[in-house]
């Protein structure tokens, strides 16, 4: 077990999208999933991908528990339905530390993925965990969540920041 270094807002790895996982059950991505999880963990935060920590392949970890107990491995994972009705949610990013913003996005999602044993499954999410879902997977594809807040302060972040 290790804890990875987060590549922080600024650092190019975090605009580079990430490739399918080929083999789920391969060694170093056991490994890798345990890295993560106990990274998330230490930080402390809720959600983290492979792309902040340098690693380009659709991997994900998230825990929204309040006991920190239900740890969710994400493998190649799709959106494969998102509601129409939106809310607006007050979101962080363990590489943007200490900015928080509102961000809209779709209420409630169905997401596929597949586990650590490499085995498909559904689940649909509402509330915090559809916001964290969604906003691990923009990791994936290289997108932050200060591309998604409001005009004026997204034009703040890309002229300061990036
Ligand atoms: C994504 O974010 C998320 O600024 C996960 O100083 C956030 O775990 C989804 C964190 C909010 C939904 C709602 C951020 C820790 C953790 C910071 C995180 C910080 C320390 C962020
Ligand atoms: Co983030």
């Amino acid at each position: 077990m290790a804890i990875l270094k987060i590549a922080r807002m600024g650092h190019p790895v975090l605009r580079s999208p990430a490739q399918p996982v080929k083999d789920p059950t391969a060694t170093e991505i056991r490994r890798l999933v345990q890295d993560m999880a106990e990274t998330m963990y230490e930080a402390p935060g809720i959600g983290l991908a492979a792309t902040q920590v340098d690693v380009h392949e659709q991997l994900i970890v998230i825990d929204t528990s309040e006991a920190r107990d239900q740890l969710r491995v994400l493998i190649n994972p799709e959106i494969i339905w998102a509601s129409e009705e939106r809310q607006v949610y007050e979101e962080g990013c363990l590489s943007v530390p200490g900015i928080y913003d509102g961000v809209e996005r779709p209420s409630r999602v169905r997401v596929r993925a597949l586990d650590v044993e490499g085995n498909p499954y559904e689940f649909d999410a509402d509330g915090l965990l559809a916001v964290c879902v969604q906003h691990e997977i923009d990791h994936l594809n290289g997108i932050l969540f200060v591309d998604k807040m409001g005009r004026i302060r997204k034009e703040f972040f890309k002229n300061c920041l990036y």
